[in-house]
């Protein structure tokens, strides 16, 4: 880490853009300034065969087919405390990004707390239903139901 720490000060200071790789499954960086917690809220609502209304915030559930959710506006960097949602972590089992077009409108979902471990990325307006299927997996290929542990929005996927 001190190595890239050093690259990224290094870039500033000569006013360059950095290029910093951590290899493949590295997942992209937010931009600065967007590290805000979630705030998290119980979810009722859930995507429907008619495109809703964007209300901004990515929602998660415990069950498959959208139920028993919460949903946050910004980024949530540890399931565990989920506020008004209670321990969120490992528990989801289908997801909704209904977020507002904007910079930053995808969501990287983690395998654990910290924005760790290996990621799944969400975009805009999408859902996934059931993750017990494992059709959706983590970057690593590994089973992402009861898994998400973190998630921050993200300039893409
Ligand atoms: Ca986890």
């Amino acid at each position: 880490m001190q190595a890239v720490l050093t690259a990224v000060a290094v870039s500033v200071a000569l006013g360059v853009p950095a290029v910093v790789s951590t290899g493949a499954a590295a997942a992209p960086v937010p931009s600065a300034g967007q590290q805000a917690m979630g705030n998290p809220h119980p979810s009722n609502l859930k995507p429907t065969g008619i495109r809703p209304l964007a209300d901004g915030n990515f929602h998660a559930y415990r069950e498959s087919n959208y139920v028993n959710g919460c949903y946050w506006s910004g980024d949530s960097a540890n399931w565990v405390f989920s506020g008004g949602c209670g321990n969120f972590n490992d528990t989801a089992s289908s997801v909704w990004n209904n977020g507002y077009a904007a910079n930053l409108d995808g969501v990287l979902m983690f395998k654990d707390i910290n924005y760790g471990g290996p990621f799944m990325c969400l975009s805009r307006g999408d859902s996934w239903g059931d993750l017990n299927l494992g059709i959706e997996r983590f970057s690593d290929g590994s089973f992402a139901n009861d898994q998400i542990s973190s998630h921050r929005w993200s300039d893409f996927c």
